[in-house]
């Protein structure tokens, strides 16, 4: 199935229906008083996080949403129905902007609520609310009130506590294959993983989640490759694992990796360098142990990053990701207490 994880949209929420203007008659009843009822009031466009959704590919032929308008009132004082809301389903973590001013206005994870985008008009008044004691027979009514319309902009942002990022092939799929139910394509070529897919991790404790996005590589802020588009999945997760290719056929030694890599990471528009990010050194099925000692001594000298942000794996055997995945419940747990 196509992945999609950007649209755009107009919704118009519904008009209030019109007040009526309408007088009694009834027999042995001369002068019968107003008796218009108000305008019903139109329908609300309303989102709603719908937990079997994970693309936004609904919106790609269907980009307008027009919500009904309430009913007339009438006689006898009789208001005019309500229009029923036209709600939309949306997957978890789609924030919604307003198209025109770039402002967000909606940030969709929770599926508990329903989140009203567009108010629909509330219902005009019809004639009985017009009688005074100088105006007994008004004809007076007021016209429904416009609902809401809006140009909006759908972007989904993931939710994720770890996000994988690595120049292609680093061994990211194969990694989240290994540790999770998630089963990311993975191939010994460039660009295999052409979406971001979410594996759940059970812990010892606790579970979080990983999430695998397609490769970067050097110039990707500028278009290269697949750009950095993607990094929309990773931009709420705490925490990044940083691979790099201790095999890399490029060439590229983990220093330029890690260097190039955050360069990338950087030029995104949150700046995800900010975020908390360990260096996994994979592949080491293919290196001997002298090797790696030199890694971690380049590694923490040159870009000044701790030893314990460091670690060696291999996501093809699984040796060293039990120890990597413990690490990361722990610091994962520990953040979850400390903002509750
Ligand atoms: N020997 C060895 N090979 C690995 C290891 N991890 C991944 N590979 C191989 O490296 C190649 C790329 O693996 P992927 O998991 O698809 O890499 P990726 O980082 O997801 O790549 P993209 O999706 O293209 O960004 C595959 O042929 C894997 O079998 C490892 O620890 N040891
Ligand atoms: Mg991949």
């Amino acid at each position: 199935m196509n992945f999609i994880d950007e649209a755009f949209l107009e919704v118009r929420a519904g008009n209030g229906g019109a007040g009526a203007s309408s007088f009694r008659r009834e027999k042995y009843i001369p002068f019968g008083g107003p008796d218009g009822g108000d305008g019903g009031k139109g329908a609300d466009v309303v989102f709603r996080v719908n937990l079997n959704k994970n693309t936004l590919i609904d919106f790609q032929n269907k980009r307008v949403f027009i919500a009904k308008n309430g009913r007339p009132g009438s006689g006898k004082n009789k208001t005019g129905s309500a229009a029923e809301d036209l709600v939309i389903d949306i997957p978890k973590g789609t924030v919604i902007y307003d198209d025109i001013s770039g402002d967000e206005l909606l940030d969709c994870c929770d599926d508990d609520i329903e989140y009203v985008l567009a108010k629909g008009g509330d219902g005009g008044q019809g004639n009985a609310r017009f009688k005074s004691s100088t105006n007994q027979a008004p004809r007076k009514f007021t016209l429904g009130f416009e609902g809401e319309v809006r140009f909006i902009r759908l972007e989904l942002k993931s939710l994720a506590d770890v996000g994988l990022v690595g120049f292609p092939n680093a061994g990211k799929s194969t990694f989240l294959n290994k540790v999770s139910s998630a089963k990311p394509k993975i191939g010994s070529y460039p660009f295999t993983t052409l979406r971001p897919h979410l594996g759940a991790i059970e812990g010892s404790n606790s579970s979080f989640v990983i999430a695998d996005i397609p490769g970067l590589i050097e110039g990707a802020s500028e278009g290269a490759g697949l750009g950095i588009k993607f990094l929309q999945h990773i931009s709420r997760t705490g925490l990044l694992l940083i691979f790099v290719d201790l095999y890399s056929t490029d060439n590229l030694d983990p220093i330029e990796q890690i260097k190039l890599l955050k360069n990338e990471l950087s030029a995104y528009k949150d700046d995800l360098t900010q975020k908390i990010s360990w260096i996994v050194c994979n592949k080491i099925d293919l290196i001997n142990n002298d090797d790696l000692e030199i890694h971690s001594r380049h590694i923490q000298e040159e870009l000044d990053i701790a030893e314990e942000d460091i670690f060696f794996i291999s996501a093809a055997t699984g040796e060293g990701t039990q120890k990597l995945l413990q690490s990361l419940e722990e610091v994962i747990s520990q953040s979850k207490l400390d903002l509750t």
